[in-house]
């Protein structure tokens, strides 16, 4: 077959939802549509955070994002329209890289998984498509081979960011403008235009626990031994490669402001979804020095906002963080009490949270602060320190935020592993039943607490942030009665 043209569409999530989403376009199908572009297959990428999603009849092909298992019901209602609309259909995105097996076993609706990063095996699978090459050759692709599942092996080549970037904003349906639209009303008015900017990837605790990842294999998230959590143990992080070169993202940078013709005098937010700059100290401190020496920096008025774990939060990384100006750390403090962070290897105590607060109120950055309930331990007494510290947090006033979650079980998570090791039946799944499963895990793992007191405690901590709200993997009344969305 000819494939022309690919239908890319993100999903929102079903259950809750974070105080970003829609905020930011989705980066994973800009650099697939960079990468079909660059072989002459026209992609768009339609944002269920923005419009209905529609099948489009010149489309051949239609990639869906589930980028978590709460996405996954509404990407599961696309791949039925586009297979009645008789579309071949590939799924991809983290939810998919953990679970193939079970997607395709359960879904006939669904006719590939491709596993990890997707933008060259998209391209290889149109190949062999178009009769250029075979299904047994397209690394990381899932497939049936008659009845059998099939799981081709992932590919050796180190995955690079910049090969695909600047990304082509161009490709969404809905247009940039309703992302700078989405962040001037949800996150902060004072902006007039957003970007995503990717400073590095992957999490450099997490490498520090299991070792170098290897790009296309899965890797350790207990420990053979004690099968306790390796790393934070509701993450489920995939990422490959490292640190992007400071030129590299100026220079990313700099073509957007020239695509989209940014105005001198604008107000600019950057934002770097890469997962934990703490580690990242060499990146930073070299991006300061390139900043110096940029003759357009001070013609804007950028601001950045980073992702950082509290243990790794140095005085000289919030200095430098601070100089390239940095006004916002996102920081998981997760869980408040030390037995609760040791039980699920978070790699931060009470006391790192303490001293990364000081440095954030030294250096005035604000802090994005994340809680999540129902961690491995969780006790009456933890939820209610977890309050207390939030409130402390609030009078200070170093917070921008508060995003509250309540646990939700995440395949390719330790306590994803953990809990099916106890209760088997749920290792068949694909689309996992949220509360149900809550209440399993609760069972096991945090019995001294229920459902209901996870509920209050997220809504009294989410009733505190003075920013956007979240409501992450639960409906709180807030998000219900939908007076702040
Ligand atoms: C940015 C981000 C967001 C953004 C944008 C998401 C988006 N649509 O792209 C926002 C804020 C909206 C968001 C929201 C949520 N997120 Co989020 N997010 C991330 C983050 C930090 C980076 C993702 C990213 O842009 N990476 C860079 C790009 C280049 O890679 P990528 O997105 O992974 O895409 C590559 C592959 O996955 C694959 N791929 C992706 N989609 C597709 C589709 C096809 C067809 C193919 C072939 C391949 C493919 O190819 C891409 C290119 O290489 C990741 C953590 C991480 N480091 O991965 C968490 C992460 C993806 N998010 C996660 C979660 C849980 C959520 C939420 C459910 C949270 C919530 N609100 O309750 C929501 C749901 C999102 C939704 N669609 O509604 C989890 C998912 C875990 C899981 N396995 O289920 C992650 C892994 C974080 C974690 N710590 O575990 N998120």
């Amino acid at each position: 077959m000819a494939v022309k043209k690919v239908q890319l569409i993100c999903a929102t999530a079903n259950v809750g939802r974070g105080a970003n989403d829609g905020v930011y376009y989705p980066a994973g199908l800009l650099t697939i549509a960079n990468a079909l572009q660059s072989e002459d297959v026209e992609a768009v990428v339609d944002d269920q955070h923005h419009s209905e999603i529609v099948i489009r009849n010149d489309a051949d092909i239609v990639g869906i994002q589930t980028s978590s298992t709460l996405c996954h019901k509404n990407a599961l209602e696309i791949a039925q329209a586009a297979k009645n609309a008789g579309k071949l259909v590939v799924l991809g995105g983290p939810h998919a890289t953990a679970l193939p097996g079970q997607i395709l076993r359960n879904r006939p609706e669904i006719d590939f998984v491709i596993r990890g990063k997707g933008e060259q095996p998209l391209v290889e699978l149109v190949h062999a498509l178009e009769g250029k090459g075979s299904l047994g050759s397209v690394p990381s692709l899932s497939w049936r081979k008659k009845e059998q599942v099939v799981h081709n092996p992932g590919d050796s080549k180190v995955w690079r960011y910049d090969k695909y970037v600047p990304l082509p904003l161009e490709t969404l349906s809905c247009g940039v403008g309703r992302y700078w639209e989405a962040y001037h009303k949800v996150i902060n008015p004072q902006t007039d235009y957003s970007f995503l900017i990717f400073t590095h990837f992957v999490c450099g605790f997490r490498e520090r626990r299991v070792g170098r990842i290897e790009p296309g294999n899965p890797f350790p998230v207990r420990s053979e031994l004690t099968g306790e959590p390796k790393f934070c143990s509701f993450c489920a992080l995939q990422d490959v490669a490292g640190p992007r070169l400071s030129k590299d993202i100026l220079a990313e940078l700099r073509a957007y402001l020239d695509t989209w013709n940014i105005p001198k005098g604008s107000r600019v937010a950057l934002k770097c979804y890469g997962d934990n700059i703490g580690p990242q100290g060499k990146l930073v401190a070299d991006l300061v020095r390139k900043i110096g020496g940029c003759a357009w920096w001070n013609d804007y008025h950028f601001s950045w906002t980073f992702y950082c774990q509290s243990s790794y939060l140095s005085k000289k990384l919030a200095e430098d963080l601070a100089r390239i100006g940095t006004d916002c750390l996102f920081i998981g403090f997760d869980s408040i009490n030390d037995e609760v962070q040791r039980l699920n290897a978070l790699g931060t105590s009470r006391l790192t949270h303490n001293k990364a607060v000081e440095l954030c109120k030294r250096h005035g950055i604000r802090i994005q602060a994340a809680s999540v309930l129902g961690l491995i331990g969780e006790n009456p007494d933890s939820l209610e320190e977890n309050y207390q510290y939030y409130r402390g947090l609030l009078e200070e006033g170093v917070l921008e935020r508060i995003n509250s979650a309540i646990l939700f079980i995440i395949p390719g998570t330790a306590a994803y592993e953990m809990l099916v090791g106890r209760e088997v039946w749920i290792g068949n799944l694909d689309l996992l039943p949220t509360d149900k499963i809550r209440e399993a895990w609760i069972k096991h793992f945090c019995p001294h607490v229920n459902l209901e007191l996870l509920r209050e405690y997220a809504e009294k901590i989410d009733d505190l942030s003075p920013g956007p709200h979240a409501s992450m993997g639960y409906e709180s009344s807030r998000f219900k009665s939908r007076k702040t969305f």
